[in-house]
């Protein structure tokens, strides 16, 4: 015991963020949610990457997912529903510096959200999106979403949702500038942490979809918890690395170039399994915040006297 304290002494630099830097309130998701591990995973990837807590913020909008921002113990900003994109995208093209991220539900981002969804991934700014997708409306109590599957019984669907899904993975590798499209599952932490890890380093727009489970309103996803063979892991290049614990359950794997935008598509729209890993990437896209950078930066006095001039545009003459 003598000695003990002294042997395991580590000097870790004055700077250096824990993961409780990156905690805030205590969760207020049902047992059970997917949130939760992503919030996790998420923490995790702020501690290692050491994210200054106050160079990053979250942005969301509104629905269970959307309460993200509450509970990372860096800078927040819980906006409106549909509207996360669009606020994510003022605060970067204003402070580049920032690492920004994104947290939608599936109806924030693939219904009232469609047009800015369709927007930013044209944009290419240099944000990770992640979409908790449990293929419902939570929040408010269990609505069909864009991505309920043809046939789930929800409030608005008592008889069962008429329409096929809609696959934002398709989606997203069909808009002009995409650059990364990923997908996961919450309930692989190591896949979903290599998955953001990617898509952090990524330059450009990371889109990220999560499947998310939601027990307090259904089951929809048990089948697939329960049969490892459900998952596809991707392999190659970007792909996913599995420890020798998880290769003893999780079996399927699938080589793939994830420079290949048309095997991308193909993935997306697989049957018998769920693709896991980096689907595309290109990183040549360009970026729009590096495309409106000012040519030089003007200085205070200089910005008060543009801006003087502006309002005067708009003065009222009294006489
Ligand atoms: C403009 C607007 N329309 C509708 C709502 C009501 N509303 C709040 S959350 C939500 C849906 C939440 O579902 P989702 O985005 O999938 O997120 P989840 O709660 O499942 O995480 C809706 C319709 C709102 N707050 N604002
Ligand atoms: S209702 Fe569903 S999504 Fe919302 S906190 Fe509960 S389990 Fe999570």
């Amino acid at each position: 015991m003598f000695g003990f304290q002294e042997a395991c002494h580590v000097d870790l630099d004055q700077d250096y963020y824990s993961l409780q830097d990156y905690q805030s309130a205590v969760p207020r998701w049902c047992p059970g949610c997917g949130d939760n591990a992503i919030l996790t995973s998420v923490q995790r990837l702020c501690r290692d990457e050491q994210l200054p807590p106050e160079k990053t913020v979250f942005v969301s909008g509104i629905g269970c997912s959307s309460r993200f921002p509450h509970y990372m113990g860096t800078y927040g900003f819980h906006g409106l529903h549909g509207r996360a994109l669009p606020i994510a995208e003022g605060v970067k093209i204003r402070r580049p510096d920032l690492h920004v991220f994104v947290n939608m539900g599936d109806g924030d981002c693939c219904s009232i959200g469609t047009a800015h969804w369709i927007h930013a991934i044209r944009y290419n700014m240099n944000l990770v999106a992640m979409v908790h997708d449990n293929e419902v409306y939570g929040m408010t109590k269990m609505q069909a979403s864009p991505t309920s599957p043809r046939g789930f019984k929800t409030n608005t669907t008592p008889r069962g949702a008429l329409l096929e899904p809609l696959n934002m993975l398709s989606t997203t590798l069909g808009v002009t500038n995409v650059s990364f499209v990923a997908n996961v599952v919450e309930w692989v932490p190591e896949a979903l942490f290599q998955v953001l890890s990617m898509a952090y380093k990524h330059k450009g727009f990371s889109f990220v979809r999560i499947i998310q489970r939601c027990p307090h309103f259904h089951s929809l996803f048990d089948p697939m918890v329960r049969d490892p063979d459900s998952l596809v892991f991707l392999t190659g290049d970007r792909g996913i690395e599995l420890s020798d614990d998880l290769k003893k359950v999780y079996k399927r794997t699938a080589s793939h170039d994830a420079s290949d935008i048309n095997k991308a598509r193909e993935l997306a729209q697989m049957e018998g399994g769920i693709p896991i890993g980096v689907l595309y990437q290109n990183p040549e896209v360009a970026v729009y915040d590096e495309l409106r950078k000012p040519v030089r930066d003007i200085g205070m006095e200089d910005r008060r006297r543009a801006l003087e001039a502006e309002f005067d545009r708009f003065a009222v003459d009294a006489g």
